[in-house]
Order: structure tokens, then sequence, then C-alpha cells
């Protein structure tokens, strides 16, 4: 028995399923996970001393690559001042100095332990400033667990059969209203009928929970109009791009500003940091300052945040983004190329430093055409590439990441195992 495997039975005797967050159970694409016994640069190393080049990237933090000697430097210099102090620290000031300076819709931002309390609370606070009940969100959108947005969810939730989780109320989920992405008649029609019902709208700008999903340009501005219009918070999840698919977030990229942001991911450098944020009228109801209330004893911890600003510094050097686009664009061009060649229907994109693989003629647009992609051929193309030592998202719904650590023989090497794998594809 490998050390994977025994550590997996291990696991399963203690921890549901084996796992602390389901989609790396490998459920959906069989087999043992691999547990992970280190990390550095564009690599990690399983618990059987396998390297594999990574493609997951800690789920998107690890965008400088793993453990990067500033981040760590960053995070043992914070440790040793101390590991929580449970009052306020100069750092989290220049964290909400430097995240309300480099994305222009944050006039005051709060930080959280995680993405989903970000998302939990930018809900709750767009429900207390309405005085509202409604949401809406988009069927294949995962916006962290908390009970209202998991409904018709994405990531694990419809990776494993499960989109509306079991245990949500169903007085709560009927506060909950889902439409398709990117369907604009959808959502006009919602808001003629119930607008003056919407307490917010929660978005992920560019869809990273069912695979890449780009939205189309007049989707992102319906939203913005029509949430203007009937008095709608408009709430962008940027957990997963912010920072990620260039500097200012999908936003900045396309030109579309929310009242509220959540970010998460890379603004903790690899450590557990959550934010939201956006105009200050909103911001302003938040406890102490208003009613809607909201508190975390390792808020703004002073080692995650130390993180968080060693990642967010380093992302901002010359060219970064330019640089980790083209690198995405080469590896994404390079397996197409691959497919090509061995004639194999597949498809994909990227943006900034984030992927979508799809075992289809074209990258689809909506939930429906995501759904419709080939998952069996996925599985076997994970399980070959996997086998060759790359580690990709272990389902046909989750986005890929690349880092400033991939360079050009790591990009060159996938595409090889691509090539040989499509050669001699798996029955
Ligand atoms: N929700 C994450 C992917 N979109 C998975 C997190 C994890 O399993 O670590």
């Amino acid at each position: 028995m490998s050390r994977n495997e025994d550590l997996f039975c291990r696991a399963q005797r203690t921890i549901p399923g084996g796992v602390n967050s389901p989609v790396r159970a490998f459920r959906s694409v069989g087999g043992t996970p691999r547990f992970i016994a280190r990390a550095e640069g564009a690599r990690v190393w399983d618990a059987d001393g396998k390297a594999y080049i990574d493609y997951v990237g800690s789920w998107g933090p690890a965008i400088t690559g793993h453990a990067h000697p500033e981040i760590v430097k960053a995070v043992q210099e914070a440790a040793t001042r101390g590991l929580s102090f449970g009052a306020p620290s100069e750092a989290e000031v220049e964290m909400a100095e430097l995240l309300c300076a480099r994305m222009p819709s944050l006039e005051m931002v709060r930080l959280v332990s995680s993405g989903t309390e970000a998302t939990m609370s930018a809900i709750r606070l767009a429900r207390g400033f309405t005085g509202r009940d409604a949401i809406v969100k988009f069927e294949g959108c995962y916006h962290g667990h908390a009970d209202s947005l998991l409904v018709k969810a994405g990531s694990g939730a419809l990776t494993f059969g499960h989109p509306s989780s079991g245990g949500v109320p169903a007085d709560f989920a009927r506060h909950t209203v889902v439409l398709d992405y990117n369907d604009c008649q959808g959502l006009e029609d919602l808001f003629v009928a119930r607008g003056d019902q919407i307490a917010a709208v929660i978005v992920e700008p560019i869809a990273g929970n069912m695979n890449l999903i780009m939205p189309r340009p007049e989707f992102l501005a319906a939203l913005r109009r029509l949430c203007s219009r009937y008095g709608a918070v408009l709430i962008f999840d940027e957990v997963m791009t912010g920072f990620r698919v260039g500097p200012q977030g999908v936003q900045g990229l396309l030109g579309v500003e929310p009242d509220l942001t959540t970010l998460g991911k890379v603004i903790g450098g690899g450590m557990p940091v959550g934010a939201f944020g956006g105009r200050r009228d909103i911001m302003a109801q938040i406890a102490p300052l208003g009613p809607v209330y909201q508190a975390g004893t390792l808020s703004g911890s002073p080692v995650a945040v130390a993180a968080g600003l060693a990642s967010l510094r380093l992302v901002a050097a010359p060219r970064f983004y330019d640089q980790l686009a083209a690198r995405t664009r080469q590896l994404v061009e390079g397996l197409i190329g691959a497919a090509v060649e061995a004639g194999v229907t597949f498809s994909a994109q990227s943006v900034g430093g984030m992927f979508g693989l799809y075992f289809s003629e074209h990258c689809p647009g909506t939930y429906e055409e995501v759904m419709a992609t080939d998952r069996g051929a996925f599985n076997r193309f994970f399980h070959g590439l996997l086998d060759s030592g790359h580690f990709f998202a272990p389902s046909a719904f989750e986005a890929g990441f690349v880092s400033a650590a991939h360079g050009e023989a790591e990009i060159a090497q996938t595409i090889a195992a691509a090539k040989a794998y499509f050669a001699a594809p798996r029955d």
C-alpha cells in the first residue's frame, strides 16, 4: 500500500470522507487523493515523495508560487511578534488601505478569515442596508457554504451532485432566487416582477466554480443597470478572481463597478484571510458603526495579514500580470495544439492566471453547456496527467491556476505530457 493510500484509509476513520473540504476527496475522478507533504514554487510533493507540477495552487492563493521566500519570511517575522491579539494591529490598517487603494470600488473594507465569511457577511449587510430579504444568485456559481448561498451552487456541491445542500431550511432557501448565468432576459424579467424585494445580486463576475465561464459583456452591464435602477446591492464575489485575473480583479479588467466586493485567496498569500468591502454608505451599516453585526476572534490575524501583505506586494511588481497571463495562455494554447494534433474534442481558455479546460468542441458559456461537456474524458485526462506528474483540479467543474513560478520548462513539460496522453489515451 502506498503512503497516500495508507493515509487515506486512516483519514476516513476520523474525518468525513477523509478530507476537510469535499473536492479534495477525488470522488468525481476516482482513485486516491494525494496527501501533500510539501510544496515549493510550481510543484507539490505527495506523501510518497512524487513531485507534481501544480495547477491547483491551493485553489488560487499560490499566485507567486508555493512557499515564496518573502511570504514565508513575513509569516515567520509576524509569528515571533505574537500569533493573535484580539485587538487591532497596524498591519490590518495597512492591508485595508492597500485594498482600498488597489480596488477603486472599495471605500471601506472589513477583514475576515475566509471567503465564506466574506460572502455571508456581505449578504447580511446588503439585507440590513436595503431592509429587503430576497437575494439573487446564479446556478453553478459558488459563494462559500453559508446556508442561503448553498442553493444550486457550484464547486464541490455541484461535483458531488448536491448543488442544493441538505440542512438548509426551506424557509431560508426561499429567499434565494436562482437564475441562469449570462441570461440577461431572465434577470430583466425578475427585476420587473420583484425588483423592490431584492436586497442583493451576488455573482462571480468571471465564474470559476463550474469550471471557468466568461461573462457576456451585456450580462455584467445588465446587472449593474438593474441593481442601480431597483436599489439592490450588486455584490461581486471576487474571492477567486480578485488579484488573480488582473491587478483590480474582474471589475478592473471588464470595467464594471459593484457596490460590494468579496475577496479571499490571493489577499491571504496562502493563509486564511477574507475581506468584504465597497461603498462607504453601505459599509457604515456594519457594527460598531451600524446595526448589522459581524465579528471574528481571529479576524485580521497578524500572521495571516502579514502573509497577505507580502503576497499583495509581490503581485504589484511591474508586468506581473502580463507575464502571468502570457504563461497561462501558453499552457492553454499548447494543450489545444496537442488535442488538435491528436483529433481530440477539446477546448480551453484563460484569463490572467486562471484557466478552463473542457472536453467539448467550444468553451462553454452557460451552466447547461458546462454540464454537457464530457466528464469521463476529463477524468481520464486528469489521471493520465496525474500519473505523469501533473496535478490538475480533481473535478471537471473547477478552474485551474498558474503561478508566477511556472516557467517555460514547466509549461513545456505539461504540454509534452498532454501530447503523449492524447496520443495514447486511457480507455
Ligand atoms: N471550493 C474550492 C474550490 N472551488 C475547494 C477548496 C478546497 O477543497 O480546498
